[in-house]
């Protein structure tokens, strides 16, 4: 009996639990580039260029291990461009009686693919994604014994339970997280070291041209093209990161320098979300660094945390909260998105240059995509879908199940604090204190009122003032509050001018 082995693009892993337990000989395997896939957001062009490549290469590396693998081109005659559709060609052409697939990481190909069985006439088994250190139901269990699903509590549990940077019952270095430690404003100069970069080998220059060819609509730049396209190269970047660059990526985890847009960042979520490198492989590298002595502690628990903590956290929340998830919008944010986010033009620095960062490389940091895009959109009270459909789209390690916490439940409290105890929101004085954007920019972030002053500034305030009925039960945010019920009546009367005139600027594309 022949079962088709559906594998997905963003599951490139030798490991797959759709692979497991599979002579190669006599398996066959299916992979299909489809439109459906390619479109069902407007993805950036790197991040299908990046994912066509990836997918062919792993193709290649699977038809060397002995499978038979049936690989379908988007420019394929006859591909249906849907993935039903490719799975029923593949069965009629190979005579397979059943499918095998890891469940997606996406709740809309979840509930296609639960239906594919009755359309198929065929068995259709979906199995477990184990790359992930939880499943779906072990988040359950935990989320089921806890009143609130903090993200810190998870994490020292995954901890404790991995033994991971563990002394015994406590952790390594006598603290949990040593986030305090890292939150270290750039020095004058700072600058992350050069990355690897990969040239184009045949495989990457047909999917370029492609990409060229069908997706030019699409957002952002596609050359330069500087991806890893397979496991060896991801894993060389990875390694390039704990040998050169962790050391210093705790510090600095929070800094934001003009023209630096990776600084000391791992930059590997790409390749973890697309399964090139394994979430446990990269935890117990950077262990074994701080172990070696070659990397201090702030810096690989802060790492660590990202994979072992935020990584997991966000998707066990995803599944536990999806369908309805998506649906919520707690503070009502309404505003269309903007054409700034888009590369239109605007006058403020940091925005324009994270905006910029995002079209050029598919790619921003934490903190420009928390407290300058996400931050932005938070005060402005841009709407919630749209959004959340950018970040989906724009980034090119973006897959549903990671960008909807991070966006809609970290960066626009759009849930109403399930993740985050309060809302990310700052002024300018943050992004001053973090980045030396604010030193060049147009606009005054010492200002929060008249034609001057950052944007930022009196937003944020008009946020307070907006919501504040919403606050009043959050204790986080009761100073906030009562320092704005405090402010003298003439100077609120001035900031909510100066955010209105912000608002319709930013409308009329000339903020
Ligand atoms: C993101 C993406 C794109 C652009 N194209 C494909 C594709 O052609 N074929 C495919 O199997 N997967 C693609 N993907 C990744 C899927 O969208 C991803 O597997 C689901 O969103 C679930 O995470």
């Amino acid at each position: 009996m022949t079962l088709l082995h559906l594998v997905l693009g963003d599951q490139l892993s030798h490991s797959i639990s759709s692979l497991r337990d599979v002579e190669p000989r006599g398996a066959q395997v299916l992979m299909a580039e489809v439109m459906a896939e390619a479109t069902y957001v407007g993805h950036h062009q790197k991040k299908i260029a990046f994912l066509f490549s990836a997918m062919r290469h792993f193709a290649e590396e699977l038809r060397g291990r002995g499978f038979s693998v049936r690989y379908v081109t988007l420019d394929t005659p006859d591909n249906s461009q849907s993935l039903r559709g490719e799975v029923e060609r593949a069965l009629a052409a190979t005579g397979a009686t059943g499918v095998v697939v890891t469940e997606p990481g996406e709740y809309r190909l979840l509930e296609e693919m639960r239906g594919w069985q009755a359309h198929l006439g065929v068995p259709v088994e979906i199995r477990d994604d184990d790359r992930f250190l939880i499943t779906q139901s072990g988040f359950s269990r935990w989320a089921d014994r806890r009143r609130e699903l903090r993200m810190e509590y998870f994490y020292r549990d995954m901890r404790r339970h991995f033994g991971v940077l563990m002394a015994g019952a406590d952790p390594e270095g006598g603290q949990w997280n040593f986030d305090k430690e890292n939150r270290k404003p750039p020095l004058k100069g700072l600058a992350g070291p050069r990355r690897l970069s990969w040239r184009h080998d045949a495989i990457t220059s047909e999917v370029l041209e492609l990409v060229e060819a069908r997706f030019s609509h699409h957002v952002g730049k596609l050359r330069p093209f500087h991806f890893a396209v397979n496991a060896e190269q991801a894993e060389a970047e990875f390694e390039q990161f704990v040998t050169e660059i962790l050391p210093s990526f705790g510090d600095y985890q929070d800094a934001m320098v003009a023209g630096e847009p990776y600084l000391f960042h791992s930059m590997i979520a790409a390749y973890l979300n697309a399964g090139l490198l394994l979430p446990i492989d990269v935890i117990r590298r950077a262990e074994r660094a701080y172990h070696d002595g070659a990397a201090p502690l702030n810096a690989v628990e802060g790492f660590i945390r990202q994979i072992l903590g935020w990584r997991e956290y966000v998707r066990g929340i995803y599944w536990r909260f999806m369908p309805d998830y998506a649906g919520r919008n707690a503070l009502e944010a309404h505003r269309p998105l903007p054409a700034l986010y888009w590369g239109g033009e605007t006058k403020m620095r940091c925005l324009g240059s994270a905006v910029q960062d995002t079209l050029e490389h598919a790619y921003s940091h934490h903190i420009q995509r928390l407290m300058v895009t996400g931050n932005f959109a938070l005060l402005a009270g841009l709407s919630v879908d749209e959004v959340c459909e950018w970040y989906l789209a724009v980034y090119a390690d973006a897959y549903e199940w990671v960008e909807l916490p991070n966006t809609l439940g970290m960066a626009l409290y759009a849930d109403g604090g399930l993740m985050a105890s309060k809302p990310y929101a700052a002024s300018g004085k943050y992004i001053d204190r973090m980045s030396n954007f604010c030193g060049g920019c147009a606009y005054s972030v010492k200002d929060s009122t008249g034609e001057n002053a950052c944007p930022f500034n009196s937003l944020y305030w008009r946020f307070i003032a907006v919501n504040r009925e919403k606050f009043r039960g959050n204790h986080r945010m009761a100073n906030i509050v009562a320092g704005w019920l405090r402010m003298d009546e003439m100077k609120k009367q001035a900031i909510l001018a100066r955010a209105e005139d912000c608002l319709v600027r930013l409308d009329a594309g000339t903020l």
